[in-house]
Parts: C-alpha cells; structure tokens; sequence
C-alpha cells in the first residue's frame, strides 16, 4: 500500500536584531555579505515565528501558509533553501533503505508570527530561520545550527543570525563557495541576561526600498560603504565582541549607535539616497541623547535597520528611566494601538 502518512515537525525561531549591520552582498546569489555582522536575539515570548513543517505523498505540491494566507514558495531563494534540505534528506535516504522517502514528498510549511503583521517589524530572518529549521527537523538532518545557518542565509542574510539566542556573529568568510560564511554563537544569552530591547514601531507602512535591492545600489554607489567596509565594520566588530565578553554597557552601547549612523550615512550616500529614518526616528535619537545626558552616563542606545522603527537596548536596572521616558511619548502617537506600537523584550535564551 502506498504511503499516505503525513510526517510533521514544528519549531520556533526568534527574531535577531543587528548591533553591527549587514548591508551589502559581494556574491547575491549564494547570498554572501561584504562584511560580518553581529547581532542581539530577542525573546521569543514577544517575537516569533512558529512553523510547522510536514509532508506526505497525498498532497499535491509544496505549498507555503504564512499567517494563514497561501505565499509564493518558487523564488530563487526559498528554492534554494529547500533543493539544500531535500538533497541532505535525500542523502541519508540512500544510506539507509528502510528511511521513509520524505525527500520526494510534496512539503506544506504553515508559519505564523506572534507579533502583529502591521507593526512592520523585519520578519523574514526568523520566517527563514524557522522555515530552515521545521524542514531540517522534519527531515531528522543531523545539522547544527551554524550548519543549519548556511542554508538559511540562502533565504534571507539575516535569518542566519536567528538560529542562536544570545549574541550571535555571521562571519562573512571569504570562501567562494560560501561555505565559511555562517553564524556563530558570541555569547548566550545566559552571559548577560539583563540586556532589554524596546521596539519603538514608528510606522507600520512596508519600506519603500527594499534591503536586497538598496544594498545592491549602496555598494554600487557609495563611496563611503567602501570606508565602511574596509575599516568602521571591522573596528566595530572586534570593540563590540569585546564589550560583550566584559559586559561593557557604555561601549556596547557607543558603537551600537556609531554602527546605525554609518550604515544609515552609507544609504545617504547611496545614489539616488536612501532614507530609511523618519523625523519620528530622529526624534527618538534625541530622546536617547537625552536620557543619557541626564543620567550622566550611557544607559540606553538606538539602532534603526531598514525602517523607521527604532530599537532602544536597556539594562533591566535602568528600566523606570527608559520606560518612563519612552512610554508617555508613545502614548501621545495617535492611531496607535499600545500592542502594536512598542514591545518591551529581553534576550532570548
Ligand atoms: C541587519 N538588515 O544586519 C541589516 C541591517 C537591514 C539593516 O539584514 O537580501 O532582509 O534577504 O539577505 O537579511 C536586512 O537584510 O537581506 C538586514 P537579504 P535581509 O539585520
């Protein structure tokens, strides 16, 4: 009799957010970056994507259901990342015959994000991450995480980042295969749990330019990207990991902000310029100036990617400062529901 069994696994991932940037591609295809990154993960009890892979030869063909509604699951990168995961399928399959032939089955990927779809939140480096990893679980793949890493930045760059918690690095790797360049875990979270982000959702509306595509135009562009690669990334890569290891919040906090202005700088550079930041974000780089200033000493930073919303990272013992700066002003936004507008979070473990 014909096998009609549906296999299943489910699994999360968190969503990760870039204290030093990614932004540019030396080979768009493999998806590899012009320069490393590191990144803070954020708890999945506020942020998260839930997908649950399965597959089985009663149906039709792969299909994907994101927040419940059908997705296109035939461009080149979901492609890639699911010929990856079936080749490596395949391969245990013909090792071992009495392994139930799950690579040649059609996949149905249902995924959901715990967040609501309208604050405009990146969402596509955990919905990669957690694609990878479902599909890579179905399979029973005997793959770690950075191993899992290098497939799912095939999907999306900073979905490689999502396969940790904690502090996490994607080493950019200089291999044209692309094979060394993958995440590895920095610290966990466990290191310094008393890092806290705030997301400060300025605007729910989809950005007018893209990451793949705006990076592209950086690099072509921008002179100053190619300052920014040959020495501001590498300096921040090597103070940041070192602010980590000491819990140093002062430093992890400069070149957190240091890193966002350059990035930010390089998409005004780039020609026709990008601007991702909005007089709102601006207004929240002030109040972050503010709140330094008063306090005396380093106790919050903002980081923005490729939006207006801001990320301000805390220490759980400067919380009052911080929430009681940034709450009132919110509040004040009109249109906005309090769920969708700020969530309060920590590192995910
Ligand atoms: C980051 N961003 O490091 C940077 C900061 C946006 C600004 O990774 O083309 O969606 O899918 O590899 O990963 C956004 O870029 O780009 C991003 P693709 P991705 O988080």
């Amino acid at each position: 009799m014909a096998d009609t069994k549906v296999y299943r696994a489910s699994t999360t991932a968190p969503v990760n957010i870039a204290v030093v940037k990614y932004w540019g591609k030396r080979d768009p295809k493999l998806n590899l970056p012009t320069n490393s990154s590191l990144s803070v993960t954020l708890s999945q009890d506020d942020l998260r994507t839930l997908t649950t892979a399965s597959c089985s030869s009663a149906y039709k063909e792969d299909t994907l259901l994101l927040n419940g509604s059908p997705s296109d699951l035939t461009g080149a990168r979901t492609q890639a990342c699911l010929r990856e995961l079936r080749s490596r399928r395949a391969a245990l399959e013909s090792n071992d015959a009495s392994l139930p032939k799950l690579s040649t089955m059609p996949l149905l990927l249902v995924s959901e994000n715990n967040f609501p779809t309208a604050a405009g939140l990146a969402s596509s480096a955990a919905g990669f991450a957690a694609l990878v990893r479902a599909t890579a679980d179905l399979y029973e793949l005997p793959a770690s995480p950075t191993e899992l890493s290098l497939i799912a930045r095939q999907g999306s760059g900073s979905a490689c980042r999502s396969l940790f918690g904690g502090y996490v690095a994607w080493r950019h790797g200089s291999q044209a295969d692309g094979l060394d360049s993958k995440a590895v875990e920095v610290a966990p979270a466990s290191h310094w749990p008393t890092m806290r982000a705030l997301i400060l959702v300025v605007s729910a509306a989809k950005k007018g330019v893209s990451s793949t595509s705006g990076m592209q135009q950086t690099v072509a562009t921008s002179g100053l990207f190619k300052q920014r690669i040959a020495d501001v990334v590498p300096a921040n890569m090597e103070t940041m990991e070192a602010a980590i290891a000491a819990k140093d919040f002062a430093k992890f906090a400069e070149v957190t902000m240091r890193d966002s202005n350059s990035f930010h700088a390089t998409c005004a550079d780039t020609y026709p310029p990008i601007f991702y930041m909005n007089d709102v974000s601006r207004a929240a780089v002030r109040a972050v100036e503010a709140i330094n200033a008063a306090a005396g000493r380093t106790v919050a930073a903002y980081t923005f990617d490729a939006g207006p919303n801001a990320v301000i990272y805390y220490l759980e013992e400067d919380k009052e400062t911080i929430l009681g700066t940034f709450y009132p002003l919110l509040q004040d936004t009109d249109g906005w529901k309090d769920g969708a507008k700020v969530f309060k979070t920590s590192v995910e473990l």
